[in-house]
């Protein structure tokens, strides 16, 4: 349904709404500030941020475009978001599990998966380590602790807390991460999950990524509450907006709400406000519903123009630098593609590799 068909709801209009993040003003950081989040080492922090974030973008533009040749079988763009993804790479540590939702990958890349395996992945070859039988944007990378996403919208947050669950009761150093959307805060999981970790004050992070949009349904219309981190309150656990386009903010929001979930202080929720600046899917088309303001709002938030103008102000960056590390991004991008055109297309008999210990004979 596109959004001039739907019917006009009397409280969205009245109430006290600010749902697209227009309460968020990007702040501005001098050197003294940045120390003092990010250490003395701040800027090989940010340096590392901006590489891994042109190179989600890179991949993102490309992986788009051979959905479109029918090289892919479909891609979920996380143009806008890759401050999240990156920042929480960069707060987390190896022990800690990280359960996703559609648009985290970036994250697997950033803790260490390689690129080369995740673009095996998309391309759903023998290589891939699911061997072509996960949709797409779906990877497992068990090497950085990255569960493969759990397509029903909002499951896997209540797997993120079965597993913050076992990690309490194993005594684990680490923490576990849920990456869900503003339309999973309407689905059961979203309680189920909330409120089962708040009682038993379970080590998890629940990272709700407000992009303001379930497909086409804009978050106004999904729920009454005018600041999403409000509902933590309803589960008695602490819970804050953060501007999820700015690296330092998501960085400093992640790292402390997780040495709190390892210290014994129980959950927190992180509502990271962004702007989805691209479809939903490659099977989507934002223009038939989407107000074109909403893309004027985004492309003043783009995360990685933030952030390059951040660390140029700083005299960490200048423009052949940009074109030097954009180059880098695109090389690696290309190469992972081309290794991954050349592999072969997984075996029938992989069907059931990794799934059973010992495989029935097929009924004749
Ligand atoms: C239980 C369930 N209902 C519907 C869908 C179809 N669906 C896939 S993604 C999506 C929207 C999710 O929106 P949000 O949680 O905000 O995440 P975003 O896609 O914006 O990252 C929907 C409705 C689904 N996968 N699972
Ligand atoms: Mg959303």
């Amino acid at each position: 349904m596109t959004s001039s068909e739907e019917p006009a709801r009397p409280g969205a209009a009245a109430g006290p709404q600010d749902t697209r993040g227009a309460s968020l003003q990007p702040l501005e950081y001098d050197e003294p500030a940045l120390q003092l989040l990010l250490g003395p080492t701040w800027d090989e922090t940010l340096m590392t941020g901006y590489r891994w974030m042109i190179l989600g973008r890179t991949l993102d533009q490309r992986m788009l475009g051979l959905q479109r040749q029918g090289r892919v079988g479909f891609y979920g763009p996380a143009t806008g978001q890759e401050a999240v993804s990156v920042g929480a790479a960069l707060a987390s540590g190896p022990p800690d599990w990280v359960f996703p939702g559609l648009r985290e990958q970036l994250l697997a890349l950033a803790r260490g998966h390689a690129l080369e395996t995740y673009v095996h992945h998309l391309f759903a070859d023998n290589v891939d380590p699911a061997r072509g039988r996960q949709m797409p944007c779906h990877p497992t990378a068990r090497d950085v602790h990255y569960v493969s996403m759990s397509s029903v919208v909002g499951t896997q947050i209540t797997h993120a807390v079965g597993v913050a669950y076992g990690q309490k009761l194993r005594k684990d150093p680490g923490a576990t991460l849920a990456f869900f959307g503003d339309g999973a805060t309407s689905a059961n999981d979203f309680h189920a999950g909330l409120n089962f970790a708040g009682v038993l004050a379970l080590p998890v992070v629940f990272c709700l990524v407000n992009n303001q949009w379930a497909i086409s349904v804009p978050v106004e219309h999904q729920t009454h509450v005018a600041v999403l981190a409000d509902k933590a309150r309803a589960y008695g656990i602490p819970g804050a907006r953060v501007d999820g386009t700015d690296l330092v903010a998501v960085i400093a929001a992640t790292r402390d709400a997780l040495a709190r979930a390892r210290g014994g202080g129980g959950p927190t929720l992180l509502e990271f406000v962004v702007f989805r600046m691209a479809a939903h899917s490659s099977s989507d088309d934002p223009k038939r519903y989407q107000p074109k303001e909403f893309q004027e709002k985004a492309r003043e938030r783009d995360p990685v123009e933030r952030l390059e103008g951040l660390l140029k102000r700083l005299g960490r960056l200048d423009d052949a630098g940009v074109a030097t590390l954009a180059a880098d991004a695109d090389a690696r991008v290309r190469m992972a593609i081309q290794t991954a055109e050349a592999a072969p297309q997984p075996v029938p008999d992989s069907l059931t590799t990794d799934v059973f210990s010992s495989v029935a004979p097929t009924p004749r």
